[in-house]
Parts: C-alpha cells; sequence; structure tokens
C-alpha cells in the first residue's frame, strides 16, 4: 500500500500531456526498474529529466509546499559501526566526545521549541548499533512524549527485529529512518560491520510493523555512476516505496575516512533527486544533509526536480545545517510555503546589527574563493 501524498488543484494538468512527457500513467508505481531503464531518464538533457521529474512531481503533491523535520541526537558518539562517512563511529577520531542517552525532558524541550519553529516533525537518532535494552523503554517514552506534543515522530537507532519494530509501532512511532547508503555493490568499501542485507532485514522489520519507511542513502562517497542509480533502483524495487527518501550529500567529516572525498557536480545530485522523484512518485523526497554547502540556486533547482521535504534547524545530528531564517527566507524567496505553515514568530530573532554582521561575514568569506572575483583596485 502506498500512503497518500497531498494533491493540489493545481495539478489538474491534461493527463494525456502529462503521460508523453513522462512516459507513464501519474498511478504508476513500479517495483521492477531495471538499470537501463534508469540510465535512460539519467542520459536525458537536465532540461528534459527536470521537466520530467517537475511534471510527476505536480501529478503527485502540490509542487509549492516542502515538508520540514527537526533532527535530535539523543545519543551521540562512540558508535561501535564503522561507517566510514559517520562522525560518530568509534573506529574514527573526530574529536566528538561520547555522550549518554540525553534525558525526556531534553528532548521535549527541543520537540517543542521545533514545533513552535513551524517543523512538522521531530527525529531522534542514536548512534548504536541497534536499541539496547537498557536503553530502549527510555526512547518509547520519548516517543510517547513527542507525539502526545502532536508532532510526527521518526526515529533512527541502527538495526531492528520484528519485536522492537512492534513496541516501537505501539509506542505511536510514525516513521523510522534507516538508510540502504549506497548500491549493493560499493556498500563493502563504506561498511564493514553490518551487511546490506541487514538493513534490508531492518527495513522488512519496520514495514512489517506497519511503521513508515524513510531510507535513502548518500552521494559523494567516492562511488560511481552505477553506484548512485542502483541505489536508487534499489529503493524504487523494495516492496513498497519508502514514505520519505533522505538525499544526503556526503559532508566530509575531518577524521574519518572520507574526509577528503572529491564534491559531487552539483547537477550530479540534482540530477539523482530527480530520478529519485520519478521512480518513486508519491515518496517524499527529502533534500537532506549537506545543504550548508549548496547554495540556494542549487537547492531551488533540487526543489524543481522534485524534493519536497527537508531537515529544519541550525543542527542535524553533531553537524551544522542552514540556520531556520535563512531556510524561511529561501521559501519566501521562491514561493513555498512549509506544510506546517510558516511560523508566526521569527524562529531565531537576530538584531539587525548580527543579521548585518552575518552578510558581511559571508561577503568577506566568499571573495578569495571567488576566482571570477573582478578586484578592479589591482
Ligand atoms: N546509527 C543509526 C544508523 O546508522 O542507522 C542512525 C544514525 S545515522 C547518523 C543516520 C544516517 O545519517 C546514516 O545512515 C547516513 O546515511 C547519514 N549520515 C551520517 N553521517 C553522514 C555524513 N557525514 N554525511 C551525510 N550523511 C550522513
Ligand atoms: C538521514 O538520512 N540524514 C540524517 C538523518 N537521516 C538521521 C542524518 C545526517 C547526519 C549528518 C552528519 C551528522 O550531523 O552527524
Ligand atoms: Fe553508527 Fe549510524 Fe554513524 Fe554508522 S551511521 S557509525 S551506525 S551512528
Amino acid at each position: 500500500m502506498q500512503h497518500s501524498a497531498p494533491l493540489s488543484n493545481s495539478n489538474s494538468e491534461n493527463n494525456s500531456d502529462v503521460n508523453r512527457a513522462t512516459g507513464s500513467s501519474a498511478s504508476d508505481i513500479r517495483h521492477d526498474w531495471q538499470l537501463t531503464e534508469i540510465k535512460e531518464l539519467y542520459r536525458l538533457s537536465l532540461n528534459d529529466l527536470l521537466f520530467k521529474a517537475q511534471t510527476v512531481h505536480r501529478q503527485n503533491f502540490d509542487q509549492n509546499t516542502v515538508q520540514t523535520s527537526t533532527l535530535m541526537s539523543i545519543k551521540t558518539g562512540a558508535c561501535p559501526e564503522d561507517c566510514k562517512y559517520c562522525p560518530q563511529s568509534g573506529h574514527y577520531n573526530t574529536g566528538l566526545s561520547k555522550e549518554q542517552l540525553v534525558a525526556i525532558d531534553e528532548v521535549i524541550k527541543s520537540a517543542k521549541a521545533a514545533k513552535r519553529t513551524g517543523a512538522t516533525r521531530f527525529c531522534m537518532g542514536a548512534a548504536w548499533r541497534s536499541p539496547r535494552g537498557k536503553d530502549f523503554p527510555a526512547v518509547l517514552e520519548m516517543i510517547k512524549a513527542v507525539k502526545a506534543l502532536d508532532m510526527e515522530t521518526c526515529v533512527t537507532l541502527g538495526m531492528l527485529n520484528d519485536d522492537q519494530a512492534e513496541q516501537l509501532k505501539n509506542a505511536g512511532l510514525d516513521y523510522y529512518n534507516h538508510n540502504l547508503d549506497t548500491s549493493a555493490e560499493y556498500y563493502s568499501e563504506i561498511i564493514t560491520t553490518r551487511t546490506y542485507q541487514d538493513r534490508l532485514d531492518t527495513l522488512q522489520s519496520v514495514r512489517g510493523a506497519g511503521i513508515k519507511v524513510c531510507a535513502g542513502g548518500i552521494l559523494g562517497m567516492g562511488e560511481t555512476l552505477n553506484d548512485r542509480l542502483n541505489l536508487i533502483r534499489e529503493l524504487a524495487n523494495l516492496p513498497e516505496h519508502p514514505q520519505s527518501v533522505p538525499i544526503n550529500q556526503l559532508i566530509a567529516v575531518k577524521g574519518t575516512p572520507l574526509e577528503d572525498a572529491r564534491e559531487l557536480d552539483p547537477f550530479e545530485f540534482i540530477r539523482m533527486i530527480a530520478i529519485a522523484r520519478i521512480v518513486m512518485p508519491k515518496s517524499y523526497v527529502r533534500l537532506s544533509a549537506g545543504r550548508e554547502s549548496m547554495s540556494d540556486e542549487m537547492q531551488a533547482m533540487c526543489f524543481f526536480a522534485g524534493a519536497n521535504s527537508i531537515f529544519y534547524g541550525e543542527k542535524l545530528l553533531t553537524t551544522e545545517n542552514p540556520d531556520m531564517n535563512h531556510d524561511l527566507k529561501l521559501f519566501e524567496r521562491l514561493g513555498i510555503e512549509p506544510e506546517g505553515g510558516t511560523p508566526k514568530t521569527n524562529p531565531c530573532p537576530r538584531t539587525l546589527a548580527e543579521e548585518q554582521a552575518k552578510i558581511d561575514a559571508a561577503a568577506q568569506n566568499a571573495k578569495p574563493e571567488n576566482k571570477m572575483f573582478y578586484d578592479a583596485a589591482k
């Protein structure tokens, strides 16, 4: 069963035109995508690919609405897994200090703040291989407490078995995040402490318990184009499309084995968002980690390509995310409305002087790196 996504009246385009443009019908939910077909999408000109993706997007969603989720790390660092991208892995020295599970009061405080700023979903992440018996009951209480604030809940706690998934469902959990991260072929280059099949099994337990699945991956880890396309194919060919598909751009963190990974061409990233939109037409595609280093223009193109969800709030789990004022301003400039509505009060009010200092600092930082910058004084 696919979950039903919002459809606005503005989507009532002539379906036959749309089908001609997309080569498929609006209700097409397929789980048999071949790599060759996904490659065909990739080979389209960017204009053609974006047109197709935007057309599918409009058939299934309000094109001017973006869902906002706020993240909180409820247990940080010293993870036993060796994910090469992750600042929280205990295998690498990234300068993070190990922390215990946070107190429920802190979670409630953060969730209330997230709700005030307009987030509709609160996602809690723990640096675990899988939930530990002694901490699990406290996480169940956190889910109940956030749910009681009338927010959607999401957790990401590592591998789950059927029984744990069932308990999460009973606590009222809406979404479970567990990413495939990359293609099955490239996976062992990135993680050796658990297998691709382990990940698929966890997703099966989550689905089996009736929890919505949030599953995606990371781009820019040195994978090939085939790996990127195969990741999207794996996601699209799951027994049900994940209701939420986070597409992360690697945040290359110092101390991790991927600290020097080569940056992906922004157009490659945008193409992957567009392909994900086309092959998983009713899934929310989340423009996830990495927005801090993306230009506003790149993010706007990702929204045009069909991304309709973001992490919202200054912090992801341990790394930076754009500040909320910047995101709200960007939405305003693009005519986008957050799914929960625009907050009535400024979420992080700054004085005019602080605003100006931030703009000056950004302009100052931009100058030396901008090779196109023309200095008339020289
Ligand atoms: N330990 C749990 C797990 O691995 O499922 C939950 C937390 S883990 C940090 C959640 C996801 O964050 C990872 O699967 C990965 O896709 C993403 N992630 C972690 N570090 C990242 C980084 N440096 N850049 C981009 N995405 C990252
Ligand atoms: C996901 O796909 N991205 C989020 C969330 N799921 C849990 C995490 C991004 C983490 C980025 C690195 C950090 O902040 O530690
Ligand atoms: Fe641990 Fe998750 Fe980071 Fe992997 S991604 S090291 S499992 S916190």
